[in-house]
C-alpha cells in the first residue's frame, strides 16, 4: 500500500512547477509550507477539472439538444432512474471527499500536536493588541522566534473571538475566550513576517496587526534578555516615567488612548492627570492619582462621559499583592503625569519617579518597600482587602465549591459573577451586587442560584456580626476582582 507520506512529495513535485503552482497563496517560510502547499494545488485542480467538465458538458449539451424545427419537436419522456449513474455520482465525489478529509485532517493534526522540545511562547489577544510572553519573563509587541526551531503558542483571550495568522507560515488558529489554544510552527528563515488578526473583532480589527521577527538564535536570546528587564536599561535604572511609557505600548493601552489630545476609543491621556474629568453619572471628579488607579485597575467603575464601557480589565497585569504589580501601575500612572499641563503632587504616584538610589526596585526587600510605602489611598486599599480576600477564599474552604476562572464546580463560578445577573431557582433574576452577595454568602438555602443544589454551609459562626465585616468585605472584594462586570455598586464601600 502507498502510504501517503510516500505520496506527497511526488505531488509536491508536480505542484511546484512554474506553469502549475500556488495560485493565491504566499511563498511559505515555514515547515508546513509545502504540506500545505501542495494539498492547496490538488484541490485548486480538481476544481478546475470538474468546473471545465460540467460547464464543458452542460454547453456541449444545449448545443447538441438545441431546440430544432421538426426534428423531436416534442421531448421523450424522462427515464426517472438510474442506478448506475446515480451510484457512480454519487461514489466518485465520496471518494474524492475523503481523500481531502483524510489528507486535511492529518494535516490539520500535525499543527496541533507539537512536536516534544518545542520552545514555548504565550499569546494574548485583547481589542486590538497581541502580547507575547517568553519562559524567562519578558514580555514584547513583536513576536520574537528563533529560526529553525519549533515554537509552541499557547494562547488566550481576553475578551473576544481573535485569530491567530501567519500567512506566510502558513499558520492560523482560533484564539477563544475562555479556552487555551495551542498551535506551533517551526520558521525555516529568518527575516520579518507579520501577523494579522483573523477574526473581525470589532472597531480596531484591521489594526490587529503585529510584526513577527525570525531571528538565529544567539540575536534571539540577546533580544529577550533586553526585554526581560523592562526596568533596566544599559544597567541603569530608568525612572518609572520611562518605564510606564514602555509598559503603555506593551499592554496596548495606546491603541484606544492617544497622547497627542485626539479622541480615540478612549479618552486621551494628553492633559489629563490633575484635570477635572466628567462622568456619564453627570459628577465631576478630580483625575487624581486614586481616581487613575481605579480608572485601570477598575474600568468600567466611573465611566468618562460620552465614551463606551470597552477598556480591557488589566487587573491581573497591575492589581493583586505583587509588589511589582503595584510598580507597574505607578509607572503607568507616572507616564500619564509626565503627558499633563495639570499635573501636581495629588495627581503623581506617592513614590518618586526617578528610583535616585541605586537599590534595584526589585531586589528590595518588600518588608522595607511596605515600611517606606506612604499612606494608602482608597484604591489601594480595596487592594489590600482583595489580597486578603483570596487568602480567606482558600483558607475557608469556598475554593472546593466555587471556582474563579468560569469552569464549573459544586457552586456557580466566582467569575463574572459581581455585578451580572443572576437567575434563582424562585424564577427571580437578581443583579448580584453588594448586599445580594452579603446575602447569599450569610444566609446560605434561603434564596438558591438556579441549576445549584442548596448544601452551601453556613458560615454564619465565622462571617457574620461587626467584628468579621472586614473578613466577609475582603471576600467580597476578591468576588469584585474577578469580574468584568463589577461595578460600585458591587463592591463593600471604603470608609
Ligand atoms: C479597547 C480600548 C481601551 C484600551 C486598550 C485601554 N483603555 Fe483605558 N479607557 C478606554 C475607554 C473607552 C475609557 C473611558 C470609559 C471608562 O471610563 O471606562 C477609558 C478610560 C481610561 C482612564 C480614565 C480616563 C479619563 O479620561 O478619566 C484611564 C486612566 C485609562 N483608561 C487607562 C488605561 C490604561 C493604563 C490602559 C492600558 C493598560 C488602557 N486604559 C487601555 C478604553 C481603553
Ligand atoms: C460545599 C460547597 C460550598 C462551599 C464550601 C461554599 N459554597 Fe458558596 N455556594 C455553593 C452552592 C451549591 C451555591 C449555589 C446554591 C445556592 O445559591 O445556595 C453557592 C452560592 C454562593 C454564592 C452566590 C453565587 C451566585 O452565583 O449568585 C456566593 C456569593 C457564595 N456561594 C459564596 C461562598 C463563600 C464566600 C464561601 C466560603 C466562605 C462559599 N460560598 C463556600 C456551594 C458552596
Ligand atoms: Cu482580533
Amino acid at each position: 500500500m502507498i502510504s501517503i507520506d510516500a505520496f506527497s512529495p511526488i505531488l509536491g513535485h508536480v505542484f511546484s512547477h512554474p506553469l502549475i503552482g500556488s495560485y493565491g497563496l504566499p511563498h511559505s517560510d515555514s515547515t508546513f509550507g509545502p504540506e500545505v502547499q501542495w494539498l492547496w494545488d490538488l484541490w485548486f485542480w480538481v476544481s478546475v477539472f470538474f468546473t471545465v467538465l460540467i460547464t464543458g458538458l452542460a454547453v456541449f449539451f444545449c448545443i447538441k439538444y438545441r431546440f430544432r424545427k421538426g426534428i423531436r419537436e416534442v421531448a421523450d419522456p424522462s427515464t426517472d432512474h438510474n442506478t448506475a449513474l446515480e451510484i457512480t455520482w454519487s461514489v466518485i465525489p465520496l471518494i474524492i471527499m475523503m481523500v481531502m478529509f483524510v489528507l486535511g485532517f492529518k494535516d490539520y493534526m500535525n499543527m496541533q500536536t507539537p512536536p516534544s522540545g518545542c520552545y514555548n511562547i504565550g499569546v494574548q489577544a485583547w481589542q486590538w493588541h497581541w502580547q507575547f510572553t517568553y519562559p524567562d519573563g519578558a514580555a514584547t509587541n513583536t513576536l520574537y522566534m528563533p529560526v529553525n526551531t519549533p515554537v509552541k503558542f499557547s494562547m488566550t483571550s481576553k475578551d473576544v473571538l481573535h485569530g491567530f495568522w501567519i500567512p506566510q507560515f502558513s499558520v492560523q488558529r482560533d484564539v477563544v475566550p475562555g479556552r487555551t489554544m495551542t498551535v506551533w510552527v517551526k520558521a525555516v528563515h529568518t527575516g520579518h513576517f507579520v501577523l494579522q488578526c483573523s477574526e473581525y473583532c470589532g472597531d480596531g480589527h484591521s489594526e490587529m496587526r503585529a510584526n513577527v521577527d525570525v531571528m538565529p538564535i544567539p540575536a534571539f536570546k540577546k533580544k529577550l534578555a533586553q526585554a526581560s528587564d523592562i526596568w533596566i536599561h544599559d544597567g541603569k535604572i530608568l525612572p518609572l516615567s520611562v518605564v510606564g511609557k514602555k509598559i503603555a505600548a506593551l499592554e496596548g493601552c495606546l491603541g484606544c488612548h492617544s497622547v497627542n489630545g485626539a479622541t480615540g476609543t478612549g479618552p486621551t491621556w494628553k492633559d489629563l492627570a490633575g484635570s477635572h474629568v466628567k462622568l456619564a453619572s453627570g459628577q465631576t471628579v478630580v483625575a487624581d492619582y486614586a481616581y487613575l488607579r481605579q480608572a485601570i485597575l477598575y474600568p468600567g467603575h466611573k465611566m468618562v462621559a460620552g465614551f463606551n464601557n470597552v477598556m480591557p480589565n488589566y487587573y491581573t497585569t497591575f492589581g493583586g499583592a505583587a509588589h511589582k504589580k503595584h510598580r507597574k501601575l505607578d509607572a503607568i500612572i507616572w507616564y500619564i503625569n509626565t503627558l499633563s499641563s495639570h499635573a501636581n503632587k495629588a495627581s503623581r504616584p506617592p513614590v518618586p519617579d526617578y528610583p535616585g538610589k541605586p537599590a534595584a526596585p526589585r531586589s528590595a526587600s518588600p518588608k522595607k518597600i511596605a515600611a517606606a510605602a506612604p499612606k494608602l489611598p482608597a484604591a489601594a486599599a480595596a487592594l489590600a482587602l482583595v489580597a486578603e480576600g483570596k487568602r480567606f477564599y482558600a483558607s475557608m474552604g469556598c475554593i472546593g465549591c466555587h471556582t474563579v476562572n468560569g469552569s464549573p464546580g459544586v457552586g456557580p463560578t466566582w467569575k463574572n459573577l459581581a455585578g451580572s445577573h443572576v437567575k434563582l431557582t424562585n424564577g427571580k433574576t437578581v443583579v448580584a451586587d453588594y448586599k445580594y452577595l452579603r446575602f447569599m454568602i450569610l444566609y446560605p438555602g434561603k434564596k438558591v442560584v438556579a441549576g445549584f443544589q442548596p448544601i452551601m454551609p453556613s458560615y454564619t459562626d465565622t462571617l457574620a456580626g461587626a467584628k468579621n465585616k472586614k473578613k466577609l468585605d475582603s471576600l467580597i472584594w476578591y468576588i469584585n476582582s474577578l469580574s468584568d462586570k463589577a461595578s460600585a455598586s458591587a463592591e463593600p464601600p471604603l470608609k
